[in-house]
């Protein structure tokens, strides 16, 4: 007599895990460094909660140190729905979505948090929201960090040692517009072409946060650091629409939570590479100037803030700048 329900239940148990099976998802989500990195620590945690949160029906494939290509086409490809994810700065996005552009002005943001606070404040809430209307889904912010200049030439302490130096850029108008008034000759270029570039001397020097100049290994490449903290660099997980739209709210629901877990642990990530990455990279050869005369860079970008007024709205600035 109990053989029947046993049966039903084992070929319940069996169709539960057959649907299971072939109702989970692979995402796949690339970013720019490598998986030890801030990023893959970020998209780590990430990948971790959505799976937990799904019971495996979502996991992802990790494609590390550009593997989908640089960073404006991944934006691109999760744009289009070839690429589900990415973890990317904000470098290139303001390409596609204009109201990010405002992150990028130099000398905007007093310190870690500062930046921080706007972020998950309504300015950067906001900010998030409007990546929808351009096709990308803004999940949560990351975090690349505060970006700090090398070059090959010599150590940099004023914005007059910086002027006359050839220097790699990302795709972003505002950096080259602040950088200029350094003196410095911008040359946008994507990211996954830099190492060799600087290895070449195609380029003098970059600007890149400590945990990127880290995970790159760029002091192989690069003899002096000057930590000029001369912009903030902001990172967010974008999904494609294509994988959002199939959602369930509770699900959605799931991916937003995850992608503030992987903001938290990729900031501290940072955190941990601001504090000890410098000693790092001294002993792997670096000259690092830690008093830079940051007067002299914000003297010499003060006048370009009348243009960057002009383009964002002067209240727009000053209430970034009034965030505590
Ligand atoms: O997001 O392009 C850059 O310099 C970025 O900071 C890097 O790809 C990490």
């Amino acid at each position: 007599m109990t053989r029947r329900p046993r049966s039903l239940a084992l070929a319940a148990a069996l169709l539960a895990l057959a649907g299971a099976a072939s109702a989970q998802t692979v995402l796949k989500i690339g970013y720019a460094t490598t998986k030890e990195s801030h990023y893959g620590v970020g998209a780590t945690v990430f990948c971790d909660e959505i799976a937990k949160g799904t019971a495996n029906r979502y996991t992802c494939q990790h494609f590390a140190n550009s593997a989908l290509g640089g960073e404006r086409e991944m934006i691109e490809a999760v744009q289009l729905g070839t690429q589900d994810l990415v973890n990317t700065s904000t470098g290139p996005l303001g390409n596609f979505v204009p109201e990010v552009k405002i992150f990028d002005i130099p000398f905007l943001f007093r310190s870690y948090d500062h930046a921080r606070h706007t972020m998950d404040g309504p300015i950067g809430q906001n900010v998030l929201k409007a990546m929808q209307a351009k096709g990308l889904v803004g999940l949560g912010w990351t975090e690349n960090g505060f970006r700090h200049m090398t070059n090959s030439k010599h150590a940099i302490v004023t914005a007059g040692d910086a002027s006359g130096l050839k220097m790699r850029t990302m795709e972003n108008k505002v950096h080259m517009a602040g950088y200029k008034t350094f003196g410095i000759l911008p040359t946008p270029m994507p990211f996954p072409e830099l190492f060799t570039a600087l290895q070449q001397g195609t380029v003098d020097g970059q600007e890149n946060p400590i945990p990127v100049i880290l995970s790159s290994k760029f002091a192989q490449v690069q003899k002096y650091l000057s930590l000029t903290g001369h912009v903030y660099s902001p990172a967010v997980i974008i999904l494609s629409p294509n994988v959002w739209n199939k959602l369930s709210d509770a699900d959605k629901k799931v991916f937003t939570d995850a992608a503030v877990k992987a903001g938290a642990a990729q900031r501290k990530k940072v955190n941990d590479d601001e504090a000890n990455g410098i000693a790092q990279l001294k002993k792997d050869g670096m000259q690092v100037v830690e008093k830079v005369d940051g007067e002299s860079f914000r003297k010499a970008v003060a006048p370009a803030y009348a243009e960057f007024a002009k383009e964002f709205g002067a209240d727009k600035i000053a209430a970034i700048q009034a965030v505590k």
